[in-house]
């Protein structure tokens, strides 16, 4: 028999890279909030000097210092925040790693929020079946409610922050930093022995791919926020760059005289965006510029969303086919992950404003497998394919836990699963697409019957 993987379904083929990260199943996440993060709260003793707090838990009364800044102040077995921000795990919580250290003099360590507000920050996208957040409360307790977005939908979980004055522990909440002292801007110790940072358990659900943790703090109350450590239950989902940014957009409609002209959805600028006129339904489709298997679809919706709406794709811009209908958008970040479409051309039709204005969004962004064309540049190998041009059936030769999926020319999928031959004398003559799942990646192949 000759060695079809190198001549059997050449043609044109290509490759997706891996999909997922080589990297072990489980793991202790610290995860990145530097974007939410707008101010220091912890003294530290940097570079052989105090670089003070700036930035309260009250205001400009109280803050915090690491156990260097005591000892330099001369305070003996004061009780103060770890030097390195680490508090190592005992029967409450994994290791924690805040971000304030004796090593960063300048970096932001904390947010601090007053009023009703939310901010949220991306985590590695995974399952977890630990998860927990930091904060504290001064000027009395902060009601937060906490949105665990999943790809599948959202999960809120409601908790009072208490004053960083009042301990308290039960089955949600524990003390992470306990009896800490209070220091004023100029480093005199205030207060001593009795105020708490608390940990916040969230239980993720290890069954649902989490993709992002938004933070909604109701009016009374000032926040500080710390940080947030979790535990992985399986791999990290490795991202493509954006496939969209800067791709060209058409758009069934522009508001119009306010410029939120149709590219605005894909020029990576956060702070511009698109927006239709105001009625039910409109569309914007985005042109990617060739054909990607992408699996994940951001969408960051501007206040007037879309409560109803629908993903399409399509190879040729011609014929669509259904990815998503979403039926109760809540707006804000909308992030669809396992995506798994094949296309060049990506369709966002909205059929129910949440809003009396029309649909408004800030950006579209697709993320995917890099494609080749260039045989020579597969760096694994292809399993066995043949005959290609197949007639009646064709016939695979799979390594172990491979799955195959045969669609038509536009992704429509015609067969799923591991057999060692496809029945294929019902398909017309034409071009087909073989897309071949193997444990840490996905490859596709074109082929076609006579
Ligand atoms: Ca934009
Ligand atoms: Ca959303």
């Amino acid at each position: 028999m000759p060695d079809f993987r190198k001549i059997g379904i050449l043609g044109l083929s290509v490759w997706a890279s891996m999909q997922l990260e080589a990297q072990t199943d489980q793991g202790l996440v610290q995860v990145d909030v530097t974007s939410v993060l707008n101010g220091r709260s912890v003294s530290t003793f940097t570079n052989g000097k105090i670089v003070s707090w700036s930035t309260g838990f009250d205001g400009k009364y109280s803050g915090e210092a690491t156990l260097a800044v005591a000892q330099a102040l001369g305070n003996t077995n004061p009780k103060a925040l770890p030097n390195d921000g680490f508090f190592p795990a005992n029967n409450r919580h994994p290791d924690v790693q805040l971000h304030f250290s004796n090593t960063d003099g300048v970096s932001n360590q904390s947010r601090y929020v007053t009023g009703a507000a939310s901010f949220g920050f991306d985590v590695p996208v995974a399952s977890y079946s630990i998860l927990h957040v930091f904060a504290l409360s001064a000027n009395g307790p902060s009601m937060i409610d906490v949105d665990l977005v999943y790809s599948n939908g959202t999960v809120r979980k409601s908790f009072e922050v208490p004053d960083w004055y009042n301990y308290v522990t039960d089955a949600d909440r524990y003390v992470l930093a306990d009896d800490l002292d209070k220091w004023d801007m100029s480093n005199a110790r205030t207060e001593q022995g009795h105020h708490y940072i608390f940990g916040f358990d969230l239980r993720p659900d290890a069954g649902r791919v989490l993709t992002r943790i938004v933070i909604n703090k109701q009016n009374a109350g000032a926040l500080t926020f710390w940080g947030a450590t979790g535990v992985r239950t399986g791999p990290v989902k490795k991202r493509s760059s954006n496939l969209a940014l800067n791709k060209p957009v058409s758009v069934s409609s522009t508001e119009a005289n306010l410029g939120n002209i149709a590219s605005n959805a894909t020029d990576g600028d956060a702070s511009t965006r698109w927006s239709s006129l105001y009625t039910d339904p409109q569309w914007i489709q985005i042109d990617l510029g060739k054909t990607y298997l992408i699996d994940t679809l951001v969408i960051r919706w501007e206040a007037a969303y879309a409560s109803a709406y629908k993903i399409e794709t399509s190879v040729d811009g011609t014929i669509w086919l259904p990815a998503r209908n979403v039926a109760s958008g809540d707006g804000g970040v909308d992030e669809m992950v396992d995506l798994n479409a094949t296309c060049r051309y990506i369709k966002l039709t909205g059929t129910q404003r949440a809003t009396t204005f029309g649909y408004s969004l800030y950006e579209l962004e697709a993320y995917g497998n890099e494609v080749v064309t260039n045989y020579n540049d597969v760096s694994i190998d292809l399993p066995m394919v043949y005959p290609n041009p197949f007639q009646d059936r064709i016939q695979l030769d799979l390594p172990a836990n491979t799955e195959v999926e045969l669609m038509d020319k536009n992704g429509r999928l015609l067969y799923k699963g591991a057999e060692a031959s496809i029945q294929t004398g019902a398909l017309s003559k034409g071009l087909y697409l073989l897309k071949i799942k193997q444990v840490g990646g996905t490859q596709m192949i074109k082929i076609s019957k006579n």
